[in-house]
């Protein structure tokens, strides 16, 4: 059972692109087709000098979230849009870039997608639980974080909890002495993953569920468990389902008082969905907007519950909006708001058709060039890829969804991986309005069909148009274009081709539409591999 048709996720029922810079010579060594990538060193913004240090907001300017008054121009709401930056967390989460899911618990073992919270812990029984093996299949994949289902909707909890004996305790599996969220939290600390936790608050199993003040502070205590037992935790998932409890009775969540468990006890997680930190993308298809945008409108409660000094100043006023739109952040949709916050997009999509797994779909298992196609289309459009990856009964990744990761992560490496810088970008940093370019110097023959670019989004997100044109001499014809950056844009385009000895061949950037002084942090050409 999918959940695309849901509109909130709410409901009544490095791999980096771009290396480091080589030589000419090296590139020359190395590559058959010309691939270049250049860093660009942020610009000037606003007359002063970037504040390379890590903490946001970096200035004046700079804020996590403005609010617009009736009477703003649009120049002004723009302005302030401009001025929206992303927390730390919120950096760190978008650096990820490519992450994995994994659906694994009751599910598995019922065939199931949705339990109804009936099943026998004595179901539970992995015969051959491997978490090194997943993650070593994910990190093979190029994935840098895994989010565990560590209790999906039919509330069996896959660790041993205090507050009910539906768990990994009364199962056979490790006679009920095992817990697989320390070992899969164990095997991405050993490997250099981050680890997050799928926590759902909708609990088909809980006899206290719809018992609105008793059912949250159970919920809390099982948060406490797992934020306190599992060392860093990256990002804490929280869907919106919120079914009937036993009789009927409506469980009413108290979110804030959630979000303030894991502030306290993960300071440095974000929080994903049913919070104001990181939205979900609207789809689970994989495929995020052409024009997706990191500043957008949030719907509060009670603007009077914004805490400006709070290091969450929205976490009390927060409610869930509808993300399904297709505009979420164009002019259009910032003239009307009242508060624009740093909300970026995470597109959390299955391997599979299903989120656990059934060995009958082994056989549809995405492609390769499918899961490529969903990486230009998440990572390439300024998001985080979730890709879930479901064990099986075992315990482990199946053949069949490692071959189609190993198969994706080949096509990658092999585009991106062979990255080469060219000679040092020259750049115009714009004084007045205008066209703003950046321009990069082509060296000697060039064959590329795919193009990286990258804002420095600790600046903000700016740019709303751009295009790309390829040069000899006077003399440039455009090859691609676009809408937004943010974090990253890949372009995919006909193959362009440059003759070795032009006379300054080069590619150039020109920004044609952005809400301040765009900045560009990184440029990127390459030859896609089949
Ligand atoms: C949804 C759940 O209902 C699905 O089972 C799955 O966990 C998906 C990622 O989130 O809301």
């Amino acid at each position: 059972m999918m959940t695309a048709g849901f509109r909130t996720r709410s409901r009544n029922h490095e791999h980096a692109a771009h290396g480091g810079l080589e030589t000419v010579a090296r590139k020359r060594r190395r590559l058959p087709h010309v691939v270049l990538a250049v860093a660009l060193a942020p610009a000037l913004v606003g007359g002063g000098t970037v504040a390379q240090s890590p903490a946001a907001p970096e200035g004046p300017r700079h804020t996590r979230y403005v609010s617009i008054a009736p009477g703003d121009s649009l120049d002004a709401i723009l302005d302030k849009a401009s001025r929206v930056v992303p927390s730390d967390n919120q950096l760190a989460w978008q650096g990820r870039e490519f992450t994995a899911f994994a659906h694994f618990g009751m599910n598995t073992f019922t065939d199931r997608e949705w339990g109804d919270g009936q099943e026998s812990p004595a179901l539970f029984n992995p015969t051959d639980f491997d978490a090194r093996q997943w993650v070593r299949v994910f990190k093979d994949a190029g994935m840098k974080m895994l989010i565990l289902t560590a209790k999906h909707h039919d509330g069996f909890c896959l660790w041993p909890t205090a507050t009910t004996t539906h768990s990994v305790n009364s199962s056979p599996w490790r006679n009920g002495a095992g817990d697989v969220v320390a070992e899969v939290s164990r095997a991405c600390k050993e490997a250099g993953l981050a680890f997050g936790v799928y926590v759902s608050p909708w609990d088909r199993h809980e006899p206290v569920y719809g018992d609105s003040p008793r059912y949250n502070e159970l919920f809390r205590t099982q948060l406490r468990e797992l934020l306190t037992r599992y060392g860093e935790i990256a990002e804490v998932w929280f869907d919106g389902a919120n079914g009937e409890g036993p009789n009927g009775r409506r469980q009413v969540y108290d979110w804030p008082s959630y979000y303030r468990v894991v502030r306290e006890l993960q300071p440095n997680a974000v929080i994903f969905g049913m919070a104001p930190d990181v939205r979900w993308v609207g789809t689970e298809s994989g495929y995020g907007r052409e024009t997706e945008w990191s500043v957008i409108p949030l719907t509060l409660r009670d603007a009077a519950l914004i805490r400006p000094r709070s290091p969450h100043p929205l976490d009390d006023a927060f409610v869930p909006g509808d993300l399904t739109a297709a505009d979420l952040g164009s002019r259009d949709a910032i003239r009307a708001a009242s508060v624009l916050a740093w909300y970026p997009a995470e597109t959390d999509v299955s391997i599979r058709p299903g989120w656990f797994y059934h060995a009958p779909q082994d056989s549809k298992v995405k492609t390769p060039e499918k899961l490529v196609d969903i990486y230009f289309s998440s990572v390439g459009r300024n998001g985080v890829l979730l890709l879930n990856v479901p064990p099986d009964t075992r315990g482990r990744i199946s053949d069949a969804d490692e071959k189609g990761l190993m198969g994706m992560r080949a096509i990658l490496e092999r585009t991106f991986a062979r990255t080469v810088a060219g000679p040092s970008a020259t750049r115009t940093i714009p004084t007045s309005v205008g066209p703003m370019t950046f321009e990069v110097p082509l060296g000697n023959e060039n064959v590329f069909d795919v193009a990286m670019l990258q804002e420095h989004i600790r600046q903000g997100q700016r740019i709303e148009a751009f295009r790309l044109d390829v040069c000899a001499g006077e003399v440039c014809r455009e090859f691609a274009r676009g809408t937004t950056i943010g974090h990253k844009r890949l372009l995919r385009f006909p193959e362009v081709r440059v003759a070795a000895g032009q006379q300054r061949g080069r590619v150039r950037l020109t920004i044609e539409q952005s809400r301040g002084t765009p900045v560009v942090s990184a440029i990127g050409l390459y030859k896609m591999a089949r």
